[in-house]
């Protein structure tokens, strides 16, 4: 058997050249989704795919597929990737790992001219970040019929731009259905964006699944006023019921402890003039838990939070839920194959849930499914101090590889 190492010096020199497409000051990445900076990356991932023999497939909403041939023409290809859009405050690692490590594995399978059985495929999945267009893991929810194109077509910036209207305007409306390009499973690689690998020394997180994950949005209505001659007693201040409830969201969260998490991350005052009572405040509310019974609970004491302020301060209000992500159990099979990769690699381990959300959430509902995780240092991401070391990425890639080459090898 070949030695099939992987290049850790040129994965992390590709890393570090690609974070330049957005790169920001502070040495992260800001590539939303859609934008000019995201069609620059993708155009630059298929070209690079296509010098390594790969043909790239673009469906309906952006989903590229770079496919390389195995021996066989008569399976399904395996699949590797995740996401190249980052968060405003992205850091350089998060998405972009899982798929420059698939980029990696397919470089070292080229280089040794090695000929995997089933086919090879690296994916990068559009908009899975949810935070240009809500919901986070659009492109591989339509991908996996938990959405179709035209909700994602509709989903608006904060700006008002549309999907539809962003995808047309970067080129990247492929020809292709959601889910007709066929794989026979899916491999992530991620940084766990948490703290549990790098505080119990482990260098590979063997990933079981991804907890459940709901989004909101609220509306509080009051009224405008002026803020120097409306008697406090007069006032329907809208900002002070939206502050009650970012208060009650965490404590909602802290309630459900250790495994509840609750955050209010976005924010909107209108008129937002300093002397003007806000008369409306927009909000968006992520809760997330391994379990969803402790999730519909978290949910009905936000129902009644929402009810109980608005009654205190004489609001109006409305409030939906925009996302509804259920936990998923990762494959077995592909557990296994990453648990005997990362022994193979002779790299420390342990079994470990997803905290964050990932594009392989949805398509395990499609296809056996699975996740390899790496540390990040201090656990951070969602940050441009996001940060992971060489070996690790190396690591992580490795894995993939190997884990890879077992399911291939069945
Ligand atoms: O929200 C998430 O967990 C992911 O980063 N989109
Ligand atoms: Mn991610
Ligand atoms: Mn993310
Ligand atoms: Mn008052």
């Amino acid at each position: 058997m070949q030695n099939l190492t992987i290049d850790a010096q040129r994965l992390w020199d590709t890393l570090m050249e690609t974070a330049k497409v957005g790169g920001t000051a502070k040495g992260g990445i800001k590539r939303l989704t859609l934008t000019d900076l995201d069609k620059t990356i993708r155009d630059w991932f298929k070209a690079e795919c296509e010098t390594l023999g790969c043909t790239v497939e673009v469906d309906e909403v952006g989903n590229m597929f770079a496919t390389r041939p195995g021996k066989r023409t008569d399976v399904a290809p395996i699949a590797i990737g995740s996401h190249l859009d980052t968060q405003p405050t992205g850091g350089k690692f998060d998405g972009v790992l899982g798929v420059l490590g698939g980029l990696e594995v397919m470089r070292t399978l080229h280089a040794l001219n090695y000929e995997t059985n089933a086919p090879l495929m690296l994916v990068n999945w559009t908009n899975e970040e949810g935070s240009r267009f809500a919901p986070a893991m659009l492109g591989s929810g339509v991908y996996a019929g938990v959405f179709d194109t035209a909700f994602a077509d509709s989903r608006t910036d904060r700006q008002g731009v549309t999907f539809k209207e962003a995808i047309g305007a970067i080129g990247y409306r492929g020809d292709k259905k959601p889910g007709e390009v066929k794989f026979s499973a899916m491999l992530e690689l991620h940084i766990e964006q948490g703290p549990i690998l790098e505080s119990e020394g482990k260098t590979i997180g063997v990933v079981q699944g991804v907890q459940g994950m709901r989004w909101y949005e609220v509306t509080l209505t009051g009224r405008e006023a002026h803020t120097g001659s409306t008697p406090m007693r007069l006032r329907k201040n809208a900002l002070v019921g939206a502050a009650r409830l970012v208060d009650l969201v965490d404590a909602i969260a802290h309630a459900h402890a250790p495994d509840a998490v609750g955050t209010v991350g976005l924010l909107e005052v209108t008129p937002n003039s300093r002397n003007v009572i806000p008369g409306q405040v927009f909000f968006t509310v992520d809760f997330r838990h391994p379990e969803n019974a402790v999730l519909a609970q978290m949910e009905a004491e936000l129902d009644a939070a929402i009810e109980a302020v608005a009654v205190e301060i004489d609001l109006d209000f409305e409030h939906k839920k925009v996302w509804d992500s259920p936990p998923v159990k990762f494959d077995p099979d592909l557990i296994a194959a990453v648990r005997n990769g990362a022994e193979k690699a002779g790299l420390s381990h342990r079994d470990i849930i997803s905290g964050a959300g990932h594009d392989a959430a949805y398509t395990a509902r499609v296809a056996p499914t699975t996740m390899v995780f790496v540390p990040c240092e201090g656990g951070l991401s969602h940050n441009e101090a996001e940060s992971t070391s060489m070996e690790e990425c190396a690591a992580g890639a490795q894995v993939l590889l190997n884990a890879l080459l077992e399911y291939d090898a069945r």
